[in-house]
Order: structure tokens, then sequence, then C-alpha cells
């Protein structure tokens, strides 16, 4: 089943939205794998935003991401990885649509409040960055017959 690494960023733990986040993805039907609350280093931070290294905002983008605690997860289910994007929304909070986790907590790009990788390749790189194997955890769910 498809997997994708999704973060709270620091804003999103400071503003208390930890489990409103959780609880969305849990409602839709998606499958939590994996989560720890952690501290990110400045090289995990510039490795996981290497494709924004030659941006000018990638200074404050690392300073930002390693200036407080985030909450890594990896989430599980059918086509993950555009679905949590679609239910974070754009980019740009102010042009997030309501109801998406972005249109409906964030004011501001520099605080989006979430990170959702974008493709399958990414999802698998920012996984293999922020969890070893026995942090992963496989487990059949109940409830999964009644989402799929
Ligand atoms: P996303 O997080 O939606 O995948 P991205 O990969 O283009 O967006 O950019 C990574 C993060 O960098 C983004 O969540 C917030 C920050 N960022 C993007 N564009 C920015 C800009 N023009 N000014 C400041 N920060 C920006
Ligand atoms: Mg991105």
């Amino acid at each position: 089943m498809e997997q994708t690494f999704l973060m709270v960023k620091p804003d999103g733990v400071q503003r208390n939205l930890i489990g409103e986040i959780v609880t969305r993805f849990e409602r839709k039907g998606f499958k939590l794998a994996g989560a720890k609350l952690m501290n990110i280093s400045k090289e995990t931070a510039e490795q996981h935003y290497q494709e924004h290294n030659d941006k000018p905002f990638f200074g404050e983008l690392v300073s930002f991401i390693t200036s407080a605690p985030v909450f890594a997860m990896v989430w599980e289910g059918e086509n993950v990885i555009a679905t949590a994007r679609q239910m974070m929304g754009k980019t740009n909070p102010q042009e997030a649509l309501p109801g998406t986790i972005r249109g409906d907590y964030g004011l501001t790009v520099g605080k989006n409040i979430i990170h959702g990788s974008d493709a399958p390749e990414s999802a698998k790189r920012e996984i293999d960055l922020f969890f070893n194997e026995t942090e992963i955890v496989e487990f059949e769910k109940n409830g999964n017959n009644w989402v799929y």
C-alpha cells in the first residue's frame, strides 16, 4: 500500500494542531504507520529541502523547520500521497481553500503548518530520511474492510 511522509511543522506543534491534523487523516480512512515528536538537525533539514537549496527562502526555511520540535509521521493508504496534498491545501495558505488544513489554520507561506511528500520518489526519500525500519509499524487495521 502507498505511503507518504507528513510532518506537522513547528508552528503547528506550537499552536496545538497535532491532534486536529492526526484526526483528519484518521477519519479519512488512512492508517498511521509511524510517528514521533522530534527536533530536526540542520543537516537533516537541508537534505529534506534539498530541491529548494537555490531558492532565496532556503535559509529561512531551514532555520524555521529547526527552530522547535516537529511531529513526523508516515501514513498509509490508497493514493495517500496525492490525497494528503489535497487535504493540506495549496502551499500559500492565502490561496488554500477553506476545509483544507492550510486553508483553515494558516495565514502565511512561511508558516504553513504541515509538510507532505509530493510524489512517490520524494515520499520514499523522506520516509527513509526521518524513520528507520523499526519505527515503521506493519499491522492490520480492523476497520479497513469498511474503508476499502
Ligand atoms: P509544499 O510545502 O507545498 O510542498 P514547496 O515544496 O514548494 O511547497 O516549498 C516548501 C516550503 O517552502 C513551503 O511549505 C513553504 C516554503 N516556501 C515555499 N515558497 C515560498 C516562498 N515564496 N517564500 C517563503 N517560503 C516559501
Ligand atoms: Mg514540497
